[in-house]
């Protein structure tokens, strides 16, 4: 399957993460996309500008996204900028110059640090997930988009869950203004597309369907649960699945068909698919057991809906596997 990504991708590289109130290294890390990367020849990405971000994302966020490592320099911090005070009452427009408040305005948890180099790589897995849409609108049946920084954690103008610029929802929104549509989403990491679902949750041309450890007793919490159906003009076109911790193929497969029946029912045109290999049984940060072979399983039961498909990499933790389990599934598409 064509693949795109850009070696800039590879420079965020946060050092270290708050978990179970420690610092942990960082999950997200480089070796990640690195790992996979040497397994498949990726094309380079093309350069599709600011406005497909634009069309997702507001431009304060995205202002701040470009210039908080410098602002936290500035602050005379070191290291990573990271919050640690957070909008809940309400997220109204202070227009607050502070970067720990903005930091804060900007997010929803304190484990997606901005480092460095982390505009430059969202930025690009953006542009690996526009240039595989390109190949896919060209007339490739389906490509793959390795992104990383991954994107559906991400909303219209937050960061969180190791994502800043949401990759699926950018080539949703576009492929839906190119004319490809109905467009849906399966999301099928561990972790709810929270992202992802805000930013389509009152948007009648985009259905999103999500598989995920129930957000009873995993992250993120506030979103996923199975309720959440959508409003006003998207009332109906969101579908949570969430499955208990401890699923493997005999719990997933359901979940899976639903999820597929409920696309093509929809009348969809066009799939993106934010896939998560996170879902495996050694991964450490999740709790699914899905083993290596059931990637292709996955792969084959979504192929069978027959749409031109955009794939973007989502999370998937467990470095030594990873690969091996991506290529299952891409392999998968046949
Ligand atoms: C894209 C994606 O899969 N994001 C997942 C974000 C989950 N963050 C909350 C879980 C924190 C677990 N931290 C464990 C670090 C071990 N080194
Ligand atoms: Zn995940």
């Amino acid at each position: 399957m064509r693949t795109f990504s850009d070696d800039r991708q590879l420079l965020h590289a946060p050092e270290r993460e708050l978990h179970n109130g420690e610092w942990v290294p960082y999950a997200e890390c480089p070796s990640r996309m690195a790992s996979i990367a040497a397994r498949c020849a990726a094309e380079p990405a093309a350069d599709f500008g600011l406005e497909p971000i634009l069309a997702v994302h507001d431009a304060a966020y995205v202002e701040f996204l470009r210039s908080a490592h410098d602002e936290w320099l500035a602050a005379g911090r070191a290291g990573d900028a990271i919050g640690y005070a957070f909008p809940v009452v309400r997220r109204r427009a202070l227009d607050l110059q502070r970067i720990d408040a903005k930091i804060g305005q900007f997010s929803f948890d304190a484990s997606t640090p901005i480092a460095q180099h982390t505009w430059q790589s969202a930025y690009w897995s953006a542009q690996s997930a526009l240039s595989a849409l390109d190949a896919v609108a060209g007339g490739e049946p389906r490509a793959f988009a390795l992104c990383r920084p991954p994107g559906h954690h991400a909303g219209a103008d937050y960061m969180g869950g190791y994502c800043y610029l949401n990759n699926a929802a950018i080539v949703a929104r576009r492929a839906s203004a190119m004319g490809l549509g109905p467009v849906a989403i399966l999301d099928v990491d561990y972790h709810h597309g929270n992202g992802t679902q805000d930013i389509f949750y009152a948007d009648g041309d985009v259905f999103f369907a999500s598989i995920h450890a129930d957000p009873v007793t995993d992250y993120p919490f506030f979103w996923g649960h199975a309720d959440e159906t959508g409003e006003g003009e998207g009332a109906g076109s969101t579908l949570n699945l969430p499955l208990p911790r401890g699923t493997g193929w005999a719990g997933y497969e359901p979940a899976l068909g639903r999820a597929l029946e409920a696309i093509a029912h929809w009348g969809a045109k066009f799939l993106v698919v934010s896939f998560g290999a996170d879902t495996f049984a050694d991964d450490p940060i999740s709790h699914f057991r899905l083993v290596t072979a059931d990637y292709r399983r996955i792969a084959e039961r979504i192929a069978g809906l027959g749409l031109p498909t955009v794939i973007a990499m989502e999370g998937g933790y467990a470095v030594d596997a990873l690969a091996a389990n991506v290529e299952e599934f891409l392999g998968g598409f046949g």
